[in-house]
């Protein structure tokens, strides 16, 4: 596997980065997780502006324009014959003392790792997932905005954890005032009276690459979207809930704490959803 670190392309091995890095002493720096389907990588442009936006709000000045960054993933690809998978673009606020100014690091350092991908298992697909709250709170925008895909994710870890302690793959985190915010790596929705409801960003939600394609894919059925906060009692009450990452794409979530939502199974607009997003996975995208 060749690694694209600093404009070099090096074999995994030789990938390395400093223990003086800040991406490691601090978690300071941003990444993207992005999709490549059939040679097509799933709206590059899309993470690449979500990518400059975070780095723009920890004031990281990336070290490279759009186009170079944009050139070097898809280059990261051919290099490892890669048409289907994963891809992570790392920036790292680089090199520095152990301090943590973030002023006395040289240059940032940017990694980017074309990989194989590891998805939810294929029968919550078609059965829905059993998903759980957890009492981790979403963190305050406030603190640290969720809208800035950081090196940070402690929050949403300590989120998986106690999932995955409450035996369930994923979990919805509420924000401190109560409200849902997301999931612990995806965004949610509701389908209510034959409306799709989900969390403003404002909520502390990621504002997801996948999720915005469900707001064309919306358009694109003709069904209603509103971004409402919604509580738990709008789960319990609603008749489909369906979650989105690039990790998961669209996945049905049919239970929440032991509770059936809806009828307990992957629901007819879920799987129009999920049935419109796979079909444009296929055409929309950055050729390799
Ligand atoms: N919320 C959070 C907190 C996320 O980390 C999403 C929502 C969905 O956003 P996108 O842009 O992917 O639709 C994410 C994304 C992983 C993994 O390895 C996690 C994400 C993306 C890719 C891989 O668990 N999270």
């Amino acid at each position: 596997m060749k690694i694209y670190l600093d404009g070099k392309f090096v074999d995994a091995n030789d990938a390395k980065v400093s223990v003086f890095d800040h991406g490691l002493l601090y978690g300071d720096g941003v990444f993207e997780g992005i999709r490549i389907y059939g040679g097509n990588i799933f709206r590059l442009e899309e993470h690449l502006e979500r990518l400059e936006y975070s780095a723009k709000a920890i004031l990281l000045q990336l070290p490279m324009p759009r186009a170079e960054l944009s050139a070097a993933t898809c280059e990261c690809c051919r290099q490892n014959n890669l048409t289907d998978g994963y891809i992570r673009l790392v920036v790292t606020r680089g090199v520095g003392d152990l301090g943590l100014s973030p002023w006395l690091c040289a240059k940032p350092t940017v990694f980017i790792i074309a990989g194989k991908i590891s998805l939810y298992p294929a029968e919550h697909y078609e059965h829905g997932l059993s998903i759980v709250t957890v009492p981790t709170r979403r963190i305050n925008p406030a603190a640290l905005p969720p809208t800035i895909k950081s090196l940070n994710y402690l929050n949403n870890i300590l989120g998986k954890i106690e999932a995955r302690q409450a035996g369930a793959l994923e979990a919805i985190m509420l924000n401190d005032q109560g409200y849902v915010s997301e999931c612990t790596a995806d965004n949610i929705f509701l389908v209510h009276k034959g409306e799709i409801l989900t969390p403003a960003s404002s909520q502390g939600a990621l504002k997801g690459v996948t999720r915005s394609a469900i707001l064309d894919i919306s358009q694109e059925l003709g069904l209603p979207l509103r971004e409402v906060n919604l509580t738990r009692y709008d789960v319990w009450i609603a008749d489909e809930c369906f979650l989105t990452g690039t990790g998961a794409e669209v996945i049905p979530a049919v239970k929440l704490d032991g509770r059936e939502i809806g009828t307990g199974k992957p629901g007819p607009v879920t799987r129009r959803v999920l049935e419109a997003f796979r079909r444009r996975v296929l055409v929309e995208g950055t050729r390799i």
